[in-house]
């Protein structure tokens, strides 16, 4: 398989003291976090959560603005950290980097912290739209994994202006005995075969196959089954890759990045390209219903990506100080660990420092890759302005099936 470029080889060096599982969460229900007032500026929630516009007033104000991934903290991370600091939290919750950045750019969002992926991060500290973190008022800063801090720095040099928060790969999320009554027990379900080829795909169309809609989590994975440089810039390879895709193009229910853990869960859907800890939470939570859906995630033996979410403080953000208490408080073993354990993702505070995260977790290969998968993960690079486009332009192509 490929060559590993430089950077891959230090991130993935970089990450291979990290360790880790499968674990035990009720479903989460952020949308009953946001509490939310009134006023000016922010935004909506992309997904499931109640629109609300927090207030977004000047200093002093006890609150704050939190716009993260959904399924992506504690239970009682927020609910805790208001009890304790005063802070009134307006939780809103988004699936894709790409609306993310669109609404950054667009300015005055009114969040004071967002969670972008690496390359995301970088490109949006190119262009301006971050303050620096101001690391003596976290405390916990030195919990921090300094391998993974080394790996965010290829994005955000020097660390100057975000925390690394949870990190993953790209993998596939069978409902096992489903994939196995189509496909037989030697369905190769540690494949992107299962996923790619009609072969496999066209007999799993009936129970339900789905893809993240994350162009930027896809592209590199295919890139890569292809024997291509995962971070190619070449049209013709986004012309194969294309090709692939379209192929299995009328076996996929839909597109999208966080329905897949609840339907999967439920049943709904048998084979999904999504991201690990996703995977984990509806493995969690089919065991919790008892219903019989058993859940199994795997990283392509192909290889996959491994990327990074960071925590960083949009430029115009009006609560800056409650911004670095929250951040701190995530910071804390502690309620990283409880993080862990809900989320089912590694986070960037050393593992050792985390007794309390579920040792089914810690152990789990899926969760905390092992020293042999991390020699088939990948990172994470900017693309320029340029593949961006020929990017979206592919996938809204194979997206809408022409
Ligand atoms: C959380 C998914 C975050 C992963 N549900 C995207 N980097």
């Amino acid at each position: 398989m490929k060559k590993l470029r430089f950077g891959a080889v230090a991130f993935v060096t970089a990450l291979l003291i990290a360790g880790c599982g499968e674990k035990k969460k009720e479903e989460q229900t952020q949308s009953d976090q946001s509490s939310a007032p009134a006023a000016s500026a922010p935004a909506s929630t992309d997904n499931q959560q109640a629109a609300a516009t927090p207030s977004s007033s000047g200093n002093g104000e006890q609150k704050l603005n939190v716009y993260n991934w959904s399924d992506y903290i504690g239970e009682h991370t927020v609910e805790d950290f208001e009890k304790a600091s005063g802070i009134k939290v307006q939780y809103d919750v988004y699936d894709s980097n790409e609306a993310l950045e669109a609404k950054l750019m667009a300015g005055n969002t009114g969040y004071d912290i967002v969670v972008p992926t690496g390359p995301f991060l970088g490109r949006q500290i190119n262009a301006g739209i971050y303050q620096k973190i101001d690391k003596t008022k976290l405390k916990n800063y030195g919990n921090l994994d300094p391998l993974i801090l080394q790996a965010e720095a290829a994005f955000d040099p020097g660390n100057n202006y975000a925390v690394p928060y949870f990190w993953g790969t790209v993998g596939i999320g069978i409902n096992v005995d489903k994939v196995k009554q189509r496909l037989g027990d030697n369905a190769p379900v540690d494949s992107l075969d299962l996923l790619l080829k009609p072969e496999y795909a066209d007999k799993l169309k009936d129970c339900g196959v789905t893809m993240l809609d994350s162009p930027s989590d896809i592209f590199p994975l295919i890139f890569n089954y292809l024997g291509k440089d995962p971070h190619t810039t070449s049209p013709d390879d986004f012309a194969a890759a294309q090709k692939v895709m379209q192929g299995i193009r009328p076996d996929i229910k839909y597109f999208h990045s966080s329905s897949y853990i609840n339907d999967l869960a439920n049943g709904e859907v048998c084979a999904v390209l999504g991201w690990s800890g996703d995977v984990f939470i509806a493995a969690s939570r089919a065991a919790d219903a008892k219903n019989g859906n058993n859940i199994e995630y795997h990283i392509p033996k192909e290889g996959s990506l491994l990327w990074v979410d960071n925590l960083a403080i949009p430029k115009d953000a009006q609560h800056v100080d409650n911004a670095l208490k929250f951040i701190d408080n995530l910071l804390d073993p502690k309620v990283a660990a409880a993080g862990v354990n809900f989320v089912t993702y590694p986070s960037s505070v050393k593992l050792e420092l985390m007794p309390d995260v579920s040792p089914d977790i810690a152990k789990n290969p899926g969760i905390y890759p092992t020293d042999d998968v991390k020699k088939k993960l990948f990172p994470d690079k900017i693309v320029d302005a340029e593949t961006e486009r020929l990017r979206t332009r592919t996938w809204t192509t194979i997206k809408t099936g022409q």
